[in-house]
């Protein structure tokens, strides 16, 4: 990473805690994903965004804000990115993925919730992560408990707007889902100073609709046996979709997918399993689980997670003259995400099944983050739901740390053989 100390300093940051880090992940990057054989060439502009993630990107956003702009973080695919962009903001995932952060989490929360909560509330506290340091304001929901509580402690660090999310899909709750996306332009709006407008709402729609047609079309290929592209590839462009300017990341994943249609062509089989994960999302540089998998004879070919499926599925319809007509479709569109803290979710049942036919799935691994309940309990319906079509899967519940590799591995190995 080049030097960015001044930068780093400025944004307030604990400079000396914060280079632990940036020595850690280098070589953590090296391992997974540059020991992989036969990549695209195209990944190399996603390598690059690792390499960077701490700099040139955040370089970015505070020339944005030099200019008078504004960063707002976001920790849900249920937050209109739409809203953001309507009203010339920038829009940054901040959900964090390493054990890093945890120790400093652990200060001021549990030690025994979701390591998510923890790893982005140390990261905001133990000023260590720069994304953090941007934001003007960020934006929470009322999704699990966790997070829920969390905004609180949040609030005494950064201004935060909270979402009220509803968790049923009554016509009376996406009407709620409305006014809360009502209520929430009206926030960024005040924030920015600029006004929404129909255009500027629907060029909004528009940008986060490309980026989930490219990312539908990598996911597409990636029903090819065998798929083009590893699942750790894959992976890393669903989590680089989250902070990367939207049309630079739209333009780097079409010409992506360019070359794997390419690839297509030549695909010879490789014998290798093929995996979908299901379950909670995989924050960067959360890449445990399928560095595990894709160490062994297997390849992970979708993940129905909010890091996979659930943030680009179905797109914001731009019909409509007015901005209620244009809120009301994206009331519906995220009233759609089939999350587990909604009761009931069939929604999420059907899209397993759908995706196993869909991808030729040959297993399915329900990845369940510790201590969140909601996805936990979901899943002994999903088993039974599976079990009934003879799907195999296999269940793992595990944090960031690295202590429980080995067992994970036993595992998948026993599952693979048994597949
Ligand atoms: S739409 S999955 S991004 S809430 S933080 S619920 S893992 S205990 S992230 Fe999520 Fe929105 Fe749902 Fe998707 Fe569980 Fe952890 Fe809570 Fe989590």
């Amino acid at each position: 990473m080049g030097d960015y100390k001044k930068m780093w300093q400025d944004l307030n940051m604990d400079i000396e805690k914060h280079d632990i880090l940036c020595e850690a992940l280098p070589e953590q990057f090296g391992d997974i994903y540059l020991t992989q054989e036969n990549r695209p060439e195209a990944m190399n502009y996603f390598n690059y965004v690792v390499a960077e993630i701490h700099g040139a990107r955040i370089m970015e956003l505070e020339k944005y804000k030099k200019e008078g702009g504004k960063v707002v973080g976001t920790f849900c695919v249920f937050v209109p990115d739409e809203v953001i962009l309507a009203t010339k903001a920038i829009g940054v995932g901040l959900c964090s993925g390493s054990q890093f952060w945890i120790e400093d989490g652990e200060k001021i929360l549990p030690r025994n919730i979701c390591p998510l909560v923890k790893a982005f509330t140390g990261a905001k506290i133990g000023l260590t992560c720069p994304y953090f340091q941007s934001c003007d304001m960020i934006v929470g929901e009322t999704t699990c408990d966790a997070k829920k509580k969390a905004w609180e402690i949040m609030d005494e660090y950064i201004p935060v707007h909270v979402m009220e999310l509803p968790q049923m899909k009554r016509e009376k709750n996406i009407k709620q889902w409305e006014d809360e996306i009502r209520i929430f332009i009206n926030r960024m709006e005040e924030l920015t100073g600029n006004k929404v407008t129909i255009e500027s709402l629907k060029k909004g729609i528009d940008i986060c609709n490309g980026k989930r047609k490219a990312l539908k079309r990598m996911y597409d290929l990636r029903k090819n046996t065998p798929s083009p592209i590893s699942g750790l590839d894959a992976l890393l462009v669903s989590q680089v979709a989250f902070s990367d300017d939207p049309e630079r990341f739209i333009e780097k994943t079409e010409e992506l997918c360019d070359e794997l249609e390419e690839r297509v062509k030549e695909l010879k089989p490789n014998g290798k399993k093929r995996i979908m994960v299901t379950g909670t999302p995989m924050a960067l540089p959360n890449w445990k689980l399928h560095s595990i998998v894709e160490g062994l004879n297997a390849e992970i070919v979708v993940e129905e997670t909010c890091t996979g499926t659930r943030y680009f599925e179905n797109e914001v319809s731009t019909e409509g003259d007015t901005i209620d007509e244009l809120v009301r479709n994206m009331a519906e569109r995220y009233m759609d995400i089939n999350c587990a803290c909604f009761t009931p979710n069939e929604g999420r049942v059907e899209d397993i099944i759908k995706y196993v036919d869909e991808y030729n799935v040959d297993g399915v691994i329900y990845y369940n983050l510790s201590f969140c309940h909601t996805y936990a309990i979901e899943y002994e319906k999903i088993a039974k739901a599976l079990k009934e079509e003879d799907i195999p899967l296999l269940k793992i519940e595990t944090d960031y740390s690295e202590e429980d590799t080995g067992q994970i591995k036993t595992r998948v190995e026993a599952f693979l053989e048994m597949i």
